[in-house]
């Protein structure tokens, strides 16, 4: 027994906020665990300190699947974003924990290396298609397998995931949700000329894949995905919501453009029915918003059985220990597909040093017992917390769109 002795709650604003919960045992062990839900951070970290803490204290940090079951089952509200995320900070640091006791990095534990590590994939992003596809040959140029192309939308003033920052995007970009324009009309006509453009200058030897956030219908979807055929996309992600499933059938039924889809799911309900009628091609539920390791190796076994491989959420706002625990994950799982990279800011690197490394295309997690990631608290004290929102979308008349 390894008694779980206090945990707490540390809320850092490095560049942008991230929440991490710390649990400390009787052995001196300590283990960490991401909870960061953009937009909405401190209804996990209250979340964590007003109602799930004082149920850990006593506790034998040991039982994990025991703890899950008793914030899971054992809790009357059942999944959504804030519980899961709650749970899965809980989760990691447990695992952490486990792995530090036994002098092992977390993979080992999990089954140990499935593969020698980790293909992620970077993100290019520019106004143009010119801009863009400079970008990717400068990840090209890196080692960089696979490249996600986001572009400017001519005749809209601004699109979700094109930055001036040219290294990263910051999806939270205000202290009251800015707004931007959609127009699926004029969206639809640009992809394909950037694929086309991608190509001709990128080859065939680089996975290209495209990010739709959810802002299209089924049957526009389907579309979009028969006209990038020819380019032979990796994913397509995001399609259009998907709260329900069955859309899914429709896009499917029109296009053989591989589907991504997920990084907002946070339990195995959110996929079963995209899993099981094989509607995806890749699941991007991660760590901190699926429920922890625990639960999103559930969701990779049911994926396994259908064919579906992982491809999980790896945006800035998915914190260094979100990360560590996501490639320990992606290292050991049979059914992996790709890891999203988009590496943090130095100030981040800095509060949360990590074992993680990039070479050649690829991430691997490092040999560090546990988790492998650490936060400097008396440097993350430095940065308090920051409001900030994501953007919202609004059609050309004005009406409020889908996010
Ligand atoms: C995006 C993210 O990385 C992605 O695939 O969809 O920018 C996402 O919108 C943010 O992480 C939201 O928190
Ligand atoms: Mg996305």
């Amino acid at each position: 027994m390894i008694k779980i002795t206090g945990a707490k709650v540390i809320v850092t604003c490095p560049g942008r906020n991230f929440v991490t919960l710390k649990i400390e045992t009787d052995q001196g062990v300590y283990g960490l665990g991401d909870a960061t839900l953009n937009g909405r951070e401190l209804a996990v970290a209250s979340y964590l300190t007003d109602h799930v803490i004082p149920c850990l204290i006593g506790r034998d940090a040991h039982r994990i699947e025991d703890i899950w079951q008793f914030l899971y089952r054992g809790a009357y509200w059942r999944r959504g974003p804030v519980t899961m995320s709650a749970i899965a900070a809980v989760d990691m640091a447990l695992w952490d924990i486990k792995g530090k006791v036994a002098g092992l990095p977390l993979y080992q534990l999990l089954g140990g290396a499935s593969r020698d590590g980790v293909m992620v994939y970077a993100h290019a992003n520019g106004v143009s298609i010119e801009e863009t596809l400079e970008r990717a040959e400068h990840y090209i140029a890196q080692g960089y397998k696979a490249v996600r192309l986001q572009s400017g939308v001519p005749g809209l003033k601004s699109t979700y995931g094109v930055s001036k920052d040219k290294d990263r995007y910051e999806p939270a970009d205000a202290d009251i949700p800015s707004e931007n324009l959609w127009s699926t009309e004029k969206y639809l006509r640009s992809v394909p000329a950037l694929f086309e453009a991608g190509r001709e200058k990128l080859g065939w030897d680089v996975h290209l894949l495209h990010d739709i956030h959810h802002r299209l219908t089924p049957i526009e979807a389907g579309r979009l995905g028969k006209d990038l055929e020819p380019y032979r996309p990796f994913w397509l992600e995001d399609a259009t919501p998907a709260e329900n499933q069955a859309n899914f059938r429709l896009i499917r039924q029109h296009t053989t453009s591989p589907l991504a889809v997920g990084e907002v799911f946070n339990s195995i309900w959110d996929c079963k029915q995209l899993i099981e009628e094989q509607l995806i091609d890749y699941i991007r539920a991660t760590v901190v918003h699926a429920g922890g390791i625990t639960h999103l190796r559930r969701i990779a076994g049911l994926a396994d059985l259908y064919n579906v491989r992982t491809g999980c959420h790896g945006a800035t706002d998915l914190s260094p220990v979100c990360m560590g625990a996501a490639l320990h994950f992606d290292l050991s799982v049979p059914n992996f597909g790709v890891q999203e990279y988009m590496h943090h800011t130095e100030e981040t690197d800095a509060v949360f040093p990590h074992a993680y490394s990039y070479a050649d295309g690829m991430l691997h997690p490092g040999e560090a017992p546990g988790l492998g990631v650490d936060i400097d608290e008396a440097l993350a004290a430095k940065y308090p917390y920051r409001r900030a929102y994501l953007p919202v979308n609004r059609l050309e008349d004005g009406s409020m769109y889908n996010w």
